[in-house]
């Protein structure tokens, strides 16, 4: 098999699979910590089977404690418990679609609002969207195209490139 084929090949998969996985750094960068809104931070992203949650911390002031539901509504962490980590640098990944519910087990860190939780979906190729946070600032309009055609190729701008070299690499084949 040529190596054009090999590349046309895993082109396709990367259609079919859709948006490549996604790490996800709980918190941003204020991390996994007293102060951050956990509930704002999960409803800011889409979280799909194959992404990764990472929970950065002074290990010793924190831990990860992944439970279930009662266990995050109760913020009792002696029952209820999936998985625990306490690394400081904790890499989670979501290989399953379900809800995954997390807790802070240090006293009082749970109530305090170390908690969250987010609904892992299937990895789905039509729901691909850009992940730039909100907080950046929106880029100037581009200047307006000079036809129509060019138009379209503006709008549709990564899969426009990915298509054109697919069919650079066609020709030679
Ligand atoms: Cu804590």
């Amino acid at each position: 098999m040529g190596e054009a084929k090999i590349f046309l090949m895993f082109l396709t998969m990367v259609f079919l699979k859709g948006a490549v996985s996604e790490v996800h750094t709980v918190g941003d960068e204020l991390g996994w910590n007293t102060g951050a809104n956990f509930g704002s931070w999960s409803r800011e992203y889409n979280f799909s089977v194959g992404d990764t949650l990472v929970f950065k911390y002074l290990k010793g002031q924190h831990n990860v404690y992944e439970v279930i539901e009662a266990t995050y509504r109760s913020c009792n962490g002696s029952t209820g418990v999936l998985a625990t980590y306490e690394s400081g640098n904790d890499q989670i990944e979501l290989n399953k679609a379900k809800k995954y519910w997390f807790i802070c087990n240090f006293a009082g860190h749970c109530l305090g609002g170390m908690r969250f939780f987010i609904d892992v979906k299937e990895a789905n190729s039509t729901n691909i969207r850009p992940t730039t946070p909100q907080s950046e600032p929106i880029p100037p309009p581009p200047p307006p195209p000079a036809n129509s055609c060019a138009a379209i190729y503006v709008f549709d701008g990564w899969s426009f490139w990915v298509s054109l070299v697919a069919f650079g690499v066609l020709l030679q084949l």
